[in-house]
């Protein structure tokens, strides 16, 4: 049976930061670290820190400016992280509530209600706890059936999931599934970091899956066929981790943010993402000329160029492969379902497309989607 994503939804967070804002926060903190430790640098026994800049940002990640859930404490060069009041455990929580917000949107454009649903799985970098899984806290806020459960892949979380969607459904375990990716990369983002604090955003969103034949949706993307690929790496890391607490000396190192060797990822990633997609366009019997749009991972604009020069060659018009890390930043796993959420029109029926993530793992997860 073909199957088919029939529904998308994008919440976007509340509150934004521009590159100026952010660069301002960085380099006050910047002052501050250097007054404080004058000293020693004197002695030249710490390097200075340096400022960052809005110019530099914007043309090493193509980034203009980041959604966030909660800005408060962010900008603060005495605090540097969003100041996030946990909530009481019979409140919906953070993650849960962007997750039904962006799942309600989509389910309105698939046309089906929240009963009609019977698998919800997020799929995401981070959750925001282990257990009850929020994927089962999202079932009971919206209402649907049947089972959930969480997943990560960092970046290819999106991906990955949709995936397992479709295979469960393929199976016949479940009928109808929502992927939901609800991403706070605000709260992993380390804002003293030069080469990092500036890369990502929070958002939330979601993809109903379900068999093409009875759909009800107007607009809908048939999954022709899909490839996952991982290989270990250690350039792309967060040792944050549940065992961080058991060595109260460590607990709170830098290492357990984000942060990686971004110009190693460049470099490895390319060619694997270069050689993932030409055989799978070759196994399928397609070129990456019947591709009339290109939803791509949303982590660096020159990566993505090189990406769609591979594939499409020189000439290849801005809404061929659309760009949403402008606004949103880099959002993990939900990067390229912004892209094909809000990039989905002007393609006719039968009309082909790629959804494509790559990142941290590494992993790369890609479909082929035709119209419907
Ligand atoms: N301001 C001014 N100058 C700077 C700054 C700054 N902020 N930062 C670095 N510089 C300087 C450097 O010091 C360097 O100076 P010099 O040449 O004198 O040594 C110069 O600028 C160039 O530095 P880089 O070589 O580091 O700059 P790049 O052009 O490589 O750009 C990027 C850096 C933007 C990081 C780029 O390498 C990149 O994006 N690479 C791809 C990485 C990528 O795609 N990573 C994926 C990560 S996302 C992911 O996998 C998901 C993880 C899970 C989610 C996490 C949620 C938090």
């Amino acid at each position: 049976q073909s199957i088919a994503i029939t529904g998308t939804g994008v919440f976007t967070p509340p509150e934004g930061i521009d590159n100026d804002a952010l660069v301002a926060s960085f380099n006050a903190y910047v002052d501050l670290f250097n007054r404080e430790h004058e000293g020693q640098i004197d002695l030249g026994h710490i390097e200075p820190l340096a400022y960052s800049s809005s110019e530099f940002i914007e043309k090493a990640s193509g980034i203009k400016h980041r959604y966030v859930m909660v800005k408060d404490g962010i900008l603060d060069p005495e605090i540097m992280m969003p100041l996030i009041p946990e909530r009481p455990a019979d409140a919906l929580s953070l993650q849960g509530e962007m997750g039904v917000l962006a799942a309600q949107e989509a389910l309105a454009n698939a046309g089906l209600q929240p009963s009609d649903i019977d698998l919800v799985i997020v799929a995401c970098a981070y959750t925001q706890r282990a257990y009850p899984a929020m994927a089962i806290e999202i079932q009971q806020a919206l209402g649907t059936s049947g089972f959930g459960f969480d997943m990560q892949v960092a970046c290819s979380s999106a991906t990955f999931g949709l995936a397992a969607a479709k295979g469960l459904i393929a199976q016949g375990s479940a009928r109808r599934a929502l992927v939901i990716c609800p991403e706070i990369c605000s709260a992993q983002v380390n804002y003293r970091d030069r080469d990092s604090h500036f890369i990502f955003g929070d958002v939330a969103t979601a993809m109903v899956v379900e068999p093409l034949a009875g759909s009800r949706s107007h607009q809908s993307f048939e999954i022709l066929g899909h490839r996952c690929v991982t290989q270990y790496s250690n350039n792309i890391r967060s040792n944050f981790g549940f065992l961080n607490r058991c060595d109260p000396a460590t607990a709170y190192d830098a290492d357990k943010l984000f942060h990686q060797q971004g110009r190693k990822v460049f470099k490895e990633l390319l060619p694997m993402i270069y050689s993932h997609l030409d055989s799978q366009f070759a196994d399928a019997g397609l070129t990456p000329e019947a591709m009339k749009r290109l939803w791509l991972h949303q982590a660096n604009i020159n990566m993505n160029q090189f990406v769609v020069k591979k594939l499409l060659g020189d000439d290849v018009s801005a809404d061929t492969a659309p760009v949403v890390l402008d606004r949103y930043a880099n959002t993990a796993s939900a990067g390229s379902v912004i892209a094909l959420h809000q990039h989905r029109e002007g393609l006719g029926s039968g009309d082909l497309g790629l959804l494509c993530s790559f990142g941290a793992g590494y992993s790369i997860g890609s479909f082929i989607l035709r119209a419907v």
